[in-house]
């Protein structure tokens, strides 16, 4: 992208304010990210306030990522001693796995509790990440009603709201938490691709336009297949983008290709998961700036 995404506003700086204001009120952070984009989707400044905290790391919108490197992802993170799940947040998914690695994780609190004779202490649960990666869906899943307002873009959720449940959870709902600068202008692109940045702060044709290029190189059977074009070497990639938005359609009077609907379909695409199943980032491979 031609400018970086250089902002942070008011709402969330207000927003990590609160959450390590509330921290000492949990026994357990969810830390939810996009299955997608394990790492970019994932907050340093959260990072930092959690601190020792235990942690569960959610593989959200694991039914959108290719499962292999879901796979891989959980094994690295297992390597570096943090507890990861896939999880489909929105078809209750995941959930048996994830309410056991707590049970887990929290087994000396519950011992605790039940020594003092507290059998039915509940687990405090405080749910946060980067915007739109599913924590308000991931809350009314393990409650059982919708209980926390859920929407496809980020932003959602305005301020903390506890979500007591029937069963042993009780649940803090956060809003999505960027940082500043957003890291590497890759990281920048994918969070923006995915939907975790709001899609007025970018232009939509550079995204699509970036984002189809580096989907050309990672899935080109998927890109081809969905755009009925061929990949080849030495294509001009500029060309390729054109005969993809014509494929589709996408014509403005004159048989100008309308590069705007094509991208806006494109986008609209990779996040509803019509290109197939994709993760734009491997453990075994460093992103590149
Ligand atoms: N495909 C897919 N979509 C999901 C999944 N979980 C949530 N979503 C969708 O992702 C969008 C965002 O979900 P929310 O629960 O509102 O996300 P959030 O993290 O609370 O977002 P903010 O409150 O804005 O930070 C919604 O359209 C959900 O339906 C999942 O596992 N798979
Ligand atoms: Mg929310």
């Amino acid at each position: 992208m031609a400018q970086s995404i250089n902002w942070f506003p008011g709402h969330m700086r207000k927003a990590l304010r609160e959450t390590e204001e509330n921290l000492k009120l949990v026994d357990i952070v969810y830390e939810t990210c996009d299955a997608r984009i394990p790492f970019s989707s994932r907050n340093p400044e959260l990072n930092r306030i959690l601190g020792n905290k235990p942690r569960i790391i959610i593989l959200n919108k694991a039914d959108l990522a290719d499962p292999a490197k879901t796979a891989k992802w959980v094994d690295c993170f297992k390597s570096s001693g943090i507890t990861a799940v896939p999880m489909e947040a929105n078809r209750k998914k995941g959930i048996d796995k994830l309410i056991k690695a707590t049970e887990e994780l929290c087994s000396d609190i519950i011992e605790r509790a039940k020594a003092k004779g507290r059998e039915g202490r509940t687990i405090k649960v405080m749910v946060v990440g980067v915007p739109n990666t599913g924590k308000s869906t991931l809350i009314n899943a393990l409650s059982g009603k919708k209980a926390a307002v859920t929407g496809d873009k980020p932003g959602v959720t305005r301020a903390p709201k506890w979500i007591r449940t029937e069963s042993k959870l009780d649940l803090m709902d956060m809003p999505g938490v960027l940082w500043p600068r957003l890291g590497s202008r890759r990281s920048q692109l994918v969070l923006t691709a995915t939907g975790a940045v709001k899609a007025e702060v970018t232009d939509s044709v550079e995204v699509a336009y970036e984002t189809v290029n580096l989907l050309c190189g990672l899935y080109p059977d998927l890109i081809e297949a969905r755009y009925r074009i061929e990949i080849f070497e030495g294509q001009d990639e500029y060309d390729r983008f054109l005969e993809m938005g014509k494929k589709m359609g996408c014509l403005m009077s004159g048989g100008r290709i309308d590069e705007e609907r094509f991208s806006r379909l494109m986008l609209d695409d990779l996040r509803s998961g019509r290109i197939g199943r994709i993760t734009l980032e491997d453990p075994d491979k460093p992103v590149k700036e």
